[in-house]
């Protein structure tokens, strides 16, 4: 049993105050190997926004999952530039940061946008392991060299080729598989997987697809022994997927829902899920993310890392919170090949053949920048510096 670092205790300052000369944000499009469809949109190529902290000659990368329309949540790419532009950035370039609270303080009075924070927040800690010269994971206290990993498959135009990637993701080792699912793409769907395995780790994930008045109908999935089913209901709703909860033997499992520590905490009040997934960005960052952990552990409620198609940045930051002790179920992390033909982080993150992946163990989020690639990619950089 490992108890979670008092946050007093975790390395989450800086050696000394650091007076952050810039802070960027840079667009670039990466093509997916192939396209991505669940309940509420189908994309083929992801648009990353990644952010740079600058101070003491060094920088912290960090990414924001937003997407471009809000359809997953409200931010976009756009809201949290514009955001940053006039109200993060300026908090963070307005006197010498000190540690992660410092930085989660200078935004919390601004409502809203968790996923441009979390991106502040993540370049920051990722400066903080190259000043400290120590990983993230060690930063956090993450006592796990290497975390487990499935995968997330989304809708298929036929259920063939969605059993053909099953199986493909099987042999690399995955140790979960996830399907997305959407009326009409749900009960047989599953009942063909799971006959074809019968005894693999299996869940379901419907992005908010369905109502209370589905329950009848999700009722049904309860026959094959899924490990959970992920934000059935409104992606702000406790209440409903409660009554659900008591409607069903399958765990329900909350991402949308769960926006921060405060709705974390209700939904385990009202009992409307039974395991959450942790998204840093989904959040607003490390600081809120380590507060879930915390939560959970302590309330004997399992998490795993959610994924949002991050490039090899976020994915790096992924691994770092998933070595966290009260990630005991398999997350979203994939191997970078998953998504891209190429990753903008050299080596790509790889899945062994146990479905496991390395936590980076070098300073920051431990892994190399491809600057050249990522230079080849850009769309956008924009920068800025204190005015007054
Ligand atoms: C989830 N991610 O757990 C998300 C949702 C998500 C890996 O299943 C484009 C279209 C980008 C849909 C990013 C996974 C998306 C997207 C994330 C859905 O709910
Ligand atoms: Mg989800």
């Amino acid at each position: 049993m490992h108890t979670p670092l008092p946050t007093s205790a975790r390395q989450l300052a800086a050696p000394a105050p650091v007076a952050l000369t810039g802070v960027a944000v840079r667009l670039l499009r990466l093509r997916l190997v192939r396209p991505f469809e669940t309940s509420f949109d189908r994309i083929d190529s992801r648009l990353i926004m990644l952010t740079r902290l600058e101070g003491e000659g060094v920088q912290g990368w960090g990414e924001i999952v937003a997407l471009e329309e809000p359809l997953f949540s409200y931010e976009t790419v756009d809201t949290a530039r514009q955001i940053i532009k006039r109200h993060l950035a300026p908090a963070l370039l307005r006197g010498p940061v000190t540690t992660l609270d410092d930085v989660a303080s200078r935004l919390r009075r601004f409502r809203g946008h968790p996923m441009a924070k979390a991106g502040l927040e993540l370049a920051w800690m990722d400066l903080v392991g190259r000043l400290r010269q120590e990983p993230i994971t060690t930063l956090i206290g993450g006592p796990r060299p290497r975390v487990n990993v499935g995968v997330s498959l989304g809708i298929e135009p036929t259920r063939q080729a969605l059993l053909a990637l099953v199986d493909q993701h099987l042999a690399l080792g995955y140790q979960r598989i996830k399907l997305k699912i959407k009326p009409g793409w749900d009960v047989d769907v599953v009942d063909a997987v799971r006959q074809r395995h019968p005894s693999i780790l299996l869940s379901v994930d419907a992005n908010a697809a369905y109502t209370l008045g589905d329950a009848a109908h999700l009722r049904k999935l309860d026959p094959f022994n899924l490990l959970m089913i992920e934000q059935p209901l409104g992606h702000n709703d406790l209440v409903d997927h409660a009554r659900l909860q008591q409607q069903l033997a399958t765990p329900l499992c909350l991402d949308e829902s769960i926006v921060d520590v405060h709705s974390a905490g209700q939904a385990l009040q009202l009992e409307s899920c039974r395991m959450i997934n942790i998204k840093i960005g989904r959040v607003g960052g490390y600081s809120e993310a380590l507060a879930i952990h915390d939560l959970c552990l302590a309330a004997g409620i399992p998490v795993w890392c959610g994924g949002m198609l991050e490039s090899g940045i976020g994915r790096a930051h992924n691994l770092a919170l998933a070595s966290l002790p009260g990630f005991t179920l398999p997350g979203d992390i994939s191997a970078s090949a998953r998504y891209f033909t190429r990753d903008i982080i050299v080596p790509p993150v790889e899945v062994a053949s146990d479905g496991t992946v390395a936590v980076p163990t070098r300073p920051g989020l431990g892994l190399d920048l491809d600057l050249d690639y990522m230079t080849q990619e850009t769309v956008e950089i924009e920068r800025f510096e204190q005015t007054t």
